[in-house]
């Protein structure tokens, strides 16, 4: 007998735009909600929107959002019913969904058992493993040492990829070519996943390449129904940090889609997951697709998933939590049109992408049909250094992909954004892309296609600033004009460009 609970009082242990897009979602099933924030977030519009809010300590994480002890003390004087963890902070973090259990309020999330195993990457591999989930060939279990490395490597041949099994999201992974690199290759990956993670243990796989990212958003009751919603591609990334994200998939077959969307559901039948999950596949040149990993919350780009399906995720996640069943069938569930998301990181794509701390002199963002902005700033504000460096995500969506992708140019394009330097550029330039447009694309885009010079003389005001600059010139007699030399305290052209 599974029990239900009404879900009367939530809070949100997040900041930023995910504590407002999940308190969007409980208003509108009349939960009241509570925000907790740290003192670099106090005027940030999350604190505003939420019914209550606490204040839990100083700007670094560790002092305040990361303080279970402290979010739990809230839960407590606030006799809050559930906790929704958004993403990052602690919303992977299975002790935390314990002590919660522990002061019996609700996680809005899978068991603590669930995010253990999907937390260890060789666990999740052994899970799987019977359920006809394909794995890539390599290694069963962590490699006990060189002889085993050397033997399994020739018979899946080279290249292959060292992973470390407390890692994941591309952190402590290793390719090595040929077999005279291995002995060094694996010491290096076990002594960087012992420093890294205090766990040296490590796996081998056989080396895809050319790989597109391809991810199954799933959805569970706690009654045994479990469908999926379909996939996001998103193998538009840098350094593992995803910059734009689409569902559908531009190549993905209707019968490939169904043959991952149920090898994502027997994935998550393997560790009895409820809730919100992310089934992460490489899917290689062949269109042969392997699981990689699972991510058990609620994804950044989940809004893609949202537009095409109809299905208000969060809503979702909080009726799972109450323990009422899924309201729709697996046949009952189709994509609608398509849609996009890219990130708009305060970084500089011309400067490696560098974090660009700032205030937001302007912020205006687009509007129109077809357009979603999930941000958490205002104009005015500060980016707190402290934090993801992430301004907003922009999601549009269409028709069909090519409106869809049309739509984004446009928004991006109606973005107005100064202050600190944007990816918005670079976004635009993906957008604008062939390669792109064509949909053949996979995780190498960004490396192959990408230089920071593309993003020179497009701007249509520095456009104008150069022709100012010119003009100058041109009326001082050749001259060095006096804007070409600022002063301190004067705002460079640069940063005063829209973006
Ligand atoms: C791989 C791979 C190639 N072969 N595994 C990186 C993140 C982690 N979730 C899995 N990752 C990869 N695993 C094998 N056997 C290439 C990657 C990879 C990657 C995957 C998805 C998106 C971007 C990526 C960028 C580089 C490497």
């Amino acid at each position: 007998m599974i029990t239900k609970r009404n879900i009367k009082k939530i809070l949100i242990a997040n900041r930023g735009e995910i504590a407002l897009r999940v308190m969007r979602s409980a208003r509108e099933m009349g939960i009241s909600t509570v925000a907790v924030y740290s003192e670099a977030d106090r005027n940030a519009p999350f604190v505003r929107f939420a019914d209550e809010a606490v204040c839990i300590g100083p700007a670094p994480s560790k002092e305040s959002y990361l303080v279970f002890e402290k979010i739990i003390k809230v839960c407590k004087d606030l006799k809050v019913d559930a906790v929704h963890p958004g993403y990052g902070f602690l919303s992977e973090n299975g002790d935390f969904a314990k002590a919660l259990e522990k002061a019996g309020v609700i996680f809005v999330g899978p068991s603590p058992h669930a995010m253990k195993v999907m937390g260890d990457k060789l666990a999740a591999k052994e899970a799987v493993k019977g359920h006809g989930v394909p794995l890539v060939p390599g290694t069963e279990g962590a490699v006990s040492g060189l002889e085993e490395a050397i033997k399994v490597a020739k018979s899946i041949t080279f290249p292959i990829l060292i992973k470390a099994a407390a890692g994941g999201g591309g952190k402590g992974m290793r390719i090595v070519e040929k077999e005279s690199e291995l002995k060094e290759g694996l010491e290096r990956a076990i002594s960087e996943a012992q420093n890294a993670f205090g766990d040296g243990s490590v796996f081998i796989e056989k080396y895809v390449a050319g790989p597109r990212h391809i991810e199954v958003q799933i959805m569970a009751d706690a009654h045994g129904n479990t469908c999926y919603l379909f996939e996001r591609e998103c193998s538009i990334q840098r350094r593992h940090q995803k910059v734009v994200e689409e569902a559908p998939s531009a190549v993905l077959t209707p019968a490939l889609r169904k043959r991952m969307g149920e090898a994502a559901v027997a994935v998550a039948k393997s560790v009895d997951y409820t809730g919100a999950g992310t089934v992460e596949f490489l899917l290689d040149e062949s269109m042969e697709f392997y699981f990689m990993e699972m991510n058990t919350r609620l994804q950044v780009e989940h809004p893609v998933t949202e537009m095409i399906t109809g299905v208000d995720l969060v809503k979702l996640q909080i009726r799972v939590a109450e323990g009422e069943k899924l309201p729709f069938t697996q046949d009952e569930l189709k994509i609608t049109g398509h849609a996009v998301e890219v990130r708009v990181y305060a970084e500089d794509p011309a400067n490696n992408f560098l974090p660009d701390i700032g205030t937001l002199n302007t912020y205006r963002p687009p509007q129109g049909p077809g357009v979603r902005v999930d941000d958490g700033f205002e104009e005015g504000m500060t980016i707190p250094i402290h934090y993801d460096p992430m301004i907003a995500k922009l999601i549009t969506y269409g028709a069909n992909r090519e409106e869809a992708i049309d739509r984004m140019e446009r928004a991006i394009d109606d973005f107005a954004i100064s202050g600190v330097e944007t990816t918005l550029g670079f976004c635009r330039y993906v957008m604008g892309h062939k390669t792109f447009r064509r949909g053949k694309y996979d995780t190498h885009f960004v490396r192959d296609h990408f230089d920071p010079k593309v993003l020179e003389g497009t701007d249509p005001e520095e456009l104008l600033a150069a022709a100012l600059v010119a003009a100058e010139l041109w009326a001082t007699g050749g001259q060095r004009p006096a804007l070409m030399e600022p002063s301190p305290g004067t705002v460079s052209a640069w940063k005063l460009k829209r973006r």
